[in-house]
């Protein structure tokens, strides 16, 4: 009963719904978890992680308002805590669709129009802005890495939770597969909610580390040379494009987390098949000149950096310097394969590209092969020929374009089926 109390209490929301009452404090994860840990060894941390905010089954409809005089002192902090529980108004985002509404309505064409648009959208959309939530970003992120993480991955997902699907769940199998000691943080306001937490809840249940966790977006940008581009994105002096802001602004906030914190930045359309563990400050190849083996196009859906890689910065530099929200992949591949190009061979910089084969041994049409159950013998030799190679030559793991194929089925005995079998973890819902 213990455990099952302090959990309730891990699944507490810490907000405060009366921002007129001084005493409320915001305080730590980090906190939190002596606090009421203390006393209570619980071995599997990703139930503390899973359970740290939602556990939909007891707190069905309220929230509690945490007050807290003193958190130095953890017997006293203890006993206050559970004293002072106040059931207050709940504080539901399980359905928190905002990104939707910073997407451009069609009939707005002209750049005058679009950035009028958005400067009255912008102070709208909880996107950019500051709350409770986004305030404990960076002490959740650095409790969760406190755990001693074999390896730390990054996702980001601006869209709403309900459209993270069987394939993204399946790609996150894959990657705790291969990293079954690695700690994964999705960083996504819409996940980062009741319905996000059911979602992952299967992984987290077998003692897989996730984290969903808000973003605050400007606290991640500052000091970086995205800081005054976001400024004046906020004041509503730039042209937003036409292309989804919030998608186009995945592409620099996976800069600036690994710059924050290092690791590895990941796409959620990829089956992961090898562990990434010896690679480093790396980029991969996305296409290369057959002849010469020169890379032509690199891609930003994979990158492995130290944390405060100068890259990174030059990255971001060029993103602030040059953002085009009208012209698909300018900001993300094409950012990436015009900086490299210009400075990668800095010989301070380590830089490692790895070819095509290592993360994106198929392009977007070359892909659909993948999904195609075999039809003959033919094709069924390919198919098993083709996934020999995958699993056992240079591939760490296989893009998928999922955004290309989102519609197509993945076919029972195709490539993509065979490989996703052969790294998933619970294996639910293949074919679809
Ligand atoms: C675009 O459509 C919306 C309604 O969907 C309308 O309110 C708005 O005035 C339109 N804007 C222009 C510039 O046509
Ligand atoms: C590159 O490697 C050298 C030698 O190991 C090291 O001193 C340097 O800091 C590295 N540079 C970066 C940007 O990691
Ligand atoms: C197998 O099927 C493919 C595609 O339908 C076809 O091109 C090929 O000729 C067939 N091969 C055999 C041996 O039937
Ligand atoms: C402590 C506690 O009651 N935890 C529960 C949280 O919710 C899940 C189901 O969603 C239960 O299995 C846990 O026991
Ligand atoms: C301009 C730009 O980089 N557009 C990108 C916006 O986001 C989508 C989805 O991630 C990318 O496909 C585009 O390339």
């Amino acid at each position: 009963m213990e455990k099952k109390s302090s959990n309730n209490e891990f699944s507490l929301r810490i907000i405060s719904r009366n921002t007129n009452a001084p005493i409320f404090l915001i305080i730590s994860f980090a906190t939190i978890f002596c606090m009421i840990y203390v006393n209570t060894i619980v071995s599997d941390l990703s139930e503390i992680t899973g359970l740290r905010r939602y556990n939909i089954s007891d707190l069905p409809q309220t929230i509690f308002t945490v007050e807290l005089r003193d958190h130095d002192h953890h017997e006293d902090a203890k006993q206050v805590l559970v004293t002072s529980l106040t059931p207050t108004q709940v504080h539901d985002d399980d359905d928190s669709e905002v990104p939707d509404s910073l997407i451009l309505p069609k009939n707005l064409t002209t750049r005058d129009q679009r950035i009028l648009w958005f400067r009255r959208k912008l102070p709208e959309s909880e996107l950019l802005n500051s709350n409770e939530l986004t305030r404990e970003f960076h002490s959740r992120v650095l409790e969760f890495l406190n755990q001693g993480c074999g390896i730390q991955f990054f996702m980001t997902w601006f869209s709403p939770a309900k459209t993270f699907g069987n394939r993204e769940l399946l790609a996150m199998e894959t990657l705790f597969k291969s990293h079954p000691q690695g700690c994964l943080m999705i960083i996504s306001r819409t996940m980062d909610s009741k319905r996000g937490y059911g979602i992952l809840k299967p992984v987290m249940d077998r003692g897989f580390r996730v984290l969903t966790v808000t973003p605050d977006i400007p606290f991640l940008l500052k000091n970086t040379p995205a800081e005054a581009w976001l400024n004046e994105m906020r004041k509503g002096n730039k042209d937003p494009g036409f292309i989804p802001f919030p998608q186009n602004l995945s592409n620099l906030i996976r800069l600036a987390l690994l710059y924050k914190y290092g690791g590895v930045y990941l796409d959620t359309d990829f089956i992961v098949l090898k562990d990434f563990s010896s690679l480093r400050n790396t980029i991969a190849t996305q296409s290369e000149n057959s002849n010469t083996k020169q890379w032509t196009r690199l891609n930003n859906a994979v990158l492995i950096f130290d944390i405060k890689h100068p890259l990174l910065y030059d990255f971001m530099e060029e993103f602030a310097l040059t953002f085009n929200g009208n012209k698909w992949g300018f900001n993300g591949p094409y950012l990436v394969s015009r900086v490299v190009e210009r400075v990668g061979s800095n010989p301070g910089y380590n830089l490692t590209i790895v070819p095509p084969k290592a993360f994106y041994p198929a392009n977007w049409i070359e892909i659909r092969k993948f999904l195609k159950q075999p039809g003959n013998e033919t094709e069924s030799a390919w198919v098993e020929r083709k996934v020999k190679e995958l699993n056992d030559g240079g591939t760490f793991a296989v893009h998928i374009w999922n955004s290309r194929i989102r519609d197509s089925k993945i076919e029972e005995g195709s490539v993509l089926a065979k490989l996703i079998s052969d790294h998933c973890i619970i294996c639910k819902n293949i074919y679809t």
